[in-house]
């Protein structure tokens, strides 16, 4: 499949990623034992982890989630070379989208445009009220949230609490994520990057690709909770263990796009 890449058999791809992709920037993911988010939420005594991005646990007590953002200020982090990856297959118009669970914004700051990109679990652009969908300030969300205070909307009679523009447990997704559907159905290649493939319905595309589309899983597990999903399975699928970074800088030499792929990176 790596072969394919090099000799430009494949040309509409399709990078489904998630929270993996942007661990070597310095952004934990979720599921990763010890250092992920679920493992390091003690002092909130929730029932279950997923309570803190859960729409109707944050409806009853937005201070939470407010006290756990205030610890993450995630516009000073940069992208890494996985993400400047996705820009070279776009910058050689081999990129048909990117659709991503990631909210952090880094594939912007890889210069990864917004026509070949779905945030499909929203992103930390923008503030809405979670009780009556009024969009807020998102500037005003953000001091309020480094101020420890709880921005409410000011909608009449509303008094809701402001929350970003990310989709939490219980929320349906953007319209742009079933748009998405269409580069899914028409991809001749599917690379899966730093996600568990433990979110429904995100963790579905992988089904709605034609029948033998090559998929290749590039994560430092396989993801076999449910045969289904196990990518040693099927003589069209490929599973990569390892570090996203050092797979890609690999898949870049073997296919000799070292130079181009050194020209994208940003200057150290
Ligand atoms: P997850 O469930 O935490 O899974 C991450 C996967 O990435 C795991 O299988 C890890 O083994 C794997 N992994 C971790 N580091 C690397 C690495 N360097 N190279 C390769 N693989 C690695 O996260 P998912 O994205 O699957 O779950 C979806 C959630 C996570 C979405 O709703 C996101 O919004 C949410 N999330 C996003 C961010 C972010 O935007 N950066 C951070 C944390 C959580």
């Amino acid at each position: 499949m790596i072969q394919g890449l090099k000799n430009g058999t494949y040309k509409k791809i399709v990078v489904l990623t998630g929270a993996g992709i942007s661990v070597s920037a310095g952004i934990p993911d979720f599921r990763s034992p010890g250092s992920g988010i679920y493992a390091n939420l003690q002092k909130y005594n929730l029932k279950r982890p997923e309570d803190l991005f859960t729409i109707s646990y944050f409806l009853e007590k937005p201070e939470v989630f407010y006290e756990f953002a205030k610890e993450f200020d995630l516009d000073s982090f940069d992208a890494t070379p996985t993400h400047f990856f996705i820009r070279l297959l776009q910058d050689k118009s081999l990129l048909s989208m990117n659709i991503t669970q990631n909210i952090d914004n880094l594939e912007a700051k890889a210069s990864i445009q917004d026509d070949f990109l779905c945030q499909a679990h929203g992103s930390l652009r923008n503030a809405f009220c979670a009780k009556c969908k009024k969009e807020m300030d998102f500037l005003t969300f953000k001091e309020h949230v480094k101020a420890g205070a709880i921005y409410r909307c000011n909608a009449a009679g509303c008094g809701g609490p402001v929350k970003p523009e990310i989709v939490f447990f219980g929320e349906s997704l953007p319209k742009s994520f079933f748009k998405s559907m269409k580069a899914v159905e028409e991809c001749d290649l599917m690379l899966v990057m730093g996600t568990a493939l433990a979110v429904s319905p995100f963790n579905q595309l992988p089904f709605f690709t034609s029948q033998g589309v090559h998929q290749i899983l590039i994560n430092r597990e396989n993801t076999n909770a449910t045969s289904a999903h196990d990518f040693e399975k099927g003589n069209y699928r490929l599973f990569v263990p390892g570090n996203c970074d050092d797979t890609i800088r690999k898949i870049v030499s073997d296919c000799g796009w070292e130079e181009e792929f050194e020209k994208v990176l940003p200057e150290k």
